[in-house]
């Protein structure tokens, strides 16, 4: 007799930088969501939808990571990952293999014990950590909480994640298909333009500058079946900010420019017509409406 049909949400959290977003891009074998080098990189909720035909439907959220926030902008992520903490059916507790436990991953423990939602601790980086140390991290987290189970990946280089996915499986509940086969995200093509360009902000300054930034697409246009139009702006916060992000006689912004143009390509399969546009909007981190405007998903 066949199984039956599971679907259900699972939220990744944890601290910036631990590899959330890159987990979620490896499980649904497409990029929805953006990486960096640099914490503090998601800035917004997004799924990643993985249909296993006949089997299952798993909706992935990827959540910003929770931190002390600094900004009214960084108080309203971090109480959106929280939020999605009560909403989903899984959580997944990622966690950096190659660090022992800090006040921000006691923080989340204990934010996920309030919730009593079958939590799984995932570290993961193992790639990056000689084995005894390892084992000295994973005994310091499992101390943090009582986990479903503990699963070690890599996710940059996809280790691990089938186990992980069949007992993610085994646990979702019973339910239908939530989205059409293809459907891999709930982001439209504009939302992930986006923040690919924002992604090559992050490479391509430094540290203080993209988190100062943010991206908005003005046009999104498919001018032929293999040509799009798209105009975007770089909003930063101070003129400083502009001179850096513009650079001598423009070479930070074409740099930004062409390495955003060969990602937006590669995402659209089309030839991509870009221009980029840098604008000063002071202080857009601590002005609720702003926030609003500029797509971020403020109470
Ligand atoms: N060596 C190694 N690096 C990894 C692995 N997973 C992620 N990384 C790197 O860790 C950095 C952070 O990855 P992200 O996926 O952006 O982390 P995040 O948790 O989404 O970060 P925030 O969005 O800031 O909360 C990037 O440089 C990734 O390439 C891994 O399994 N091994
Ligand atoms: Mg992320």
């Amino acid at each position: 007799m066949s199984q039956p049909f599971k679907s259900g949400f699972v939220a990744l959290v944890g601290r910036p930088n631990v590899g959330k977003s890159t987990l979620i891009n490896h499980l649904i074998g497409e990029k929805v969501a953006i990486v960096s080098a640099k914490a503090q990189t998601t800035r917004n909720c997004l799924q990643g939808i993985l249909t296993l035909p006949d089997r299952a439907q798993m909706v992935f959220v990827d959540t910003p990571g929770i931190h002390k926030p600094q900004h009214l902008l960084t108080r309203f992520i971090v109480d959106q990952a929280l939020f999605v903490l009560g909403e989903v059916d899984h959580t997944l507790f990622l966690v950096d293999a190659t660090e022992p436990p800090g006040p921000g991953d006691q923080f989340i423990a204990r934010a996920l014990e309030k919730h009593q939602k079958h939590t799984y601790l995932v570290l993961n980086k193992i790639d990056k950590i000689p084995k005894a140390k390892r084992e000295e991290h994973l005994a310091a987290y499992q101390a943090l909480g009582n986990f479903a189970g503990t699963y070690l990946i890599s996710a940059k280089h996809s280790d691990g994640l089938p186990q992980l996915l069949d007992a993610l499986v085994a646990v979702m509940p019973e339910g239908e298909q939530l989205y059409p086969d293809d459907e891999y995200t709930d982001q439209t093509q504009a939302l992930i333009s986006a923040e690919l360009i924002r992604e090559q902000v992050f490479r391509c300054t430094g540290d203080e500058i993209p988190h100062a930034a943010t991206v908005y697409i003005e046009q999104f246009k498919e001018r032929t079946e293999d040509l799009t139009y798209i105009a975007a702006v770089i909003a930063v916060e101070r003129d400083t900010q502009k001179r850096i992000m513009i650079g001598k006689q423009g070479q930070k912004l074409k740099e930004i420019g062409a390495a955003s143009r060969q990602s937006l390509e590669y995402f659209l399969g089309t030839k991509v017509f870009l221009e980029l546009f840098v604008k000063v909007i002071p202080d857009w981190r601590n002005q609720p409406a702003r926030l609003r405007q500029l797509g971020y998903q403020v109470k």
